[in-house]
């Protein structure tokens, strides 16, 4: 048996057509049905749909052997345990820098000013500005980023950004970026020496779906 963890939403959504090119069909819809646990075409798949942030985990402990997270839930999480042979290309965003309309990012940076950050993605905001060697504090958020420059919390937020749109509809707009992002397909370690009959075929599949 393989167990296939994926988030529900843009993930699972875009997944999907990847499973299919590998013979793999879900027989519920992550989106309407209730279960955690999901039933294929094939006796010996299973999907389990998890949070975006707890694929990384499940995949690294063997609760999953395979799984599909975005680079920068990948980045947060270390990687530690997990393999990562494939960038599915999927779930493509960019993760970026940005600032209230009226704030001079580029002349604080300048001046060598103590910027406030407000981030869900703490250890990837922190190496990207140390790399810059631009002094920070970081403010570690859940959601909801783009509130923070708005209303004195922080002065530059980290997020990510697909369209632009939500940062336009809050008075935001991006002046860096940190890094480009896509979705990975992920494999537990010990799963791909011990079920390789059964892994090996899907990573093929899945890589010749990507190409
Ligand atoms: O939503 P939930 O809290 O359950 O978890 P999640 O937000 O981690 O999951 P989900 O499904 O929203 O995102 C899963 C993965 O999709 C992320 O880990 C990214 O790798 C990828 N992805 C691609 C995105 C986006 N594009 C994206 N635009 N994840 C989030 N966003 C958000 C962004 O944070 C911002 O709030 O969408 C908003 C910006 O979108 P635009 O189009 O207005 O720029
Ligand atoms: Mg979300």
């Amino acid at each position: 048996m393989i167990t296939i963890a994926l988030s529900k939403g843009r993930i699972f959504d875009e997944t999907v057509p990847l499973l299919a090119a590998a013979g793999i069909a879900t027989r519920e819809d992550a989106e309407t049905s209730r279960k955690l646990i999901l039933t294929t075409n094939r006796r010996d798949v299973r999907v389990i749909i998890v949070r975006a942030t707890d694929v990384p985990t499940y995949v690294q402990y063997g609760a999953a052997d395979i799984g599909v997270a975005g680079k920068d839930v990948l980045d947060e999480h270390g990687g530690n345990g997990v393999y990562q042979p494939l960038d599915l290309k999927i779930a493509r965003c960019r993760m970026m820098v940005a600032v209230a309309e009226g704030y001079d990012y580029q002349q604080a940076v300048r001046q060598g000013a103590r910027l406030r950050v407000a981030t869900k993605y703490v250890q990837t905001a922190r190496e990207h500005f140390a790399t810059k060697g631009v002094h920070v504090d970081l403010i570690k958020l859940y959601g909801s980023m783009e509130l923070a420059p708005l209303v004195g919390l922080a002065d530059a937020i980290v997020d990510l950004v697909s369209s632009g749109n939500t940062l336009k509809a809050n008075g935001l707009r991006a002046v860096e970026e940190v890094a480009p992002v896509s979705a990975r397909l992920i494999v537990n370690q010990a799963s791909l020496k011990l079920k390789r009959a059964l892994v090996q075929p899907l990573l093929d599949a899945f890589s010749r779906a990507v190409a």
